[in-house]
């Protein structure tokens, strides 16, 4: 299940790991798809609808948290990476292309928050990026372990 801010990629991403056609609009309901759940920025961004993205990702094995590159505010609300305890926790880091990226700031900010787990860096500019992070998501089993063995 993909989560994150209002226009962070997740769509984006989505679409490239569901191997979906068609236009990425925008998220107006979680949207499923055989292999994954793509949900609304905003279910993120307003802690009342919080208990939406809880219930959810009940049945999900892993929680792919999704942030674009060029903004430096942690956005991630504190104790909801509590309640995925037991799932498999993937970063990605957006929008590599763009000319204020900045993916080692993102990265550095994420993991002085207490972010665990493999932190992927993708731009829809370099479909090649999304691959790797989809051989990944397909070759190593949801286990929960990833989180453990990479900090
Ligand atoms: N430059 C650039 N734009 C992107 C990238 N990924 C997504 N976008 C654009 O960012 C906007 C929001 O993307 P979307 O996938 O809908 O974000 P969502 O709200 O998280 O689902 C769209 O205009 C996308 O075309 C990227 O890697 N690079
Ligand atoms: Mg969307």
């Amino acid at each position: 299940m993909l989560i994150g801010p209002v226009a962070a990629g997740k769509s984006t991403l989505f679409k490239v790991l569901s191997d979906s056609k068609g236009d990425v609009r925008k998220t107006q309901a979680v949207e499923f798809e055989i292999n994954g759940i793509d949900t609304p920025g905003e279910y993120f961004s307003y802690p009342r609808l919080y208990h939406a993205l809880i219930s959810t990702s009940s049945d999900v094995d892993t929680i792919i948290y999704v942030h674009p590159c060029n903004d430096p505010e942690y956005r991630l609300p504190p104790g909801l990476l509590n309640i995925y305890k037991g799932k498999r926790l993937v970063g990605v880091i957006t929008k590599t292309d763009l000319p204020d990226a900045e993916p080692d700031v993102i990265e550095n900010m994420l993991r002085d928050k207490g972010f665990c787990g493999p932190i992927f860096r993708t731009s829809s500019h370099d479909r090649q990026s999304m691959e790797r992070l989809k051989t990944y998501l397909l070759g190593s089993p949801p286990d929960g372990n990833a989180r453990s063995t990479t900090s």
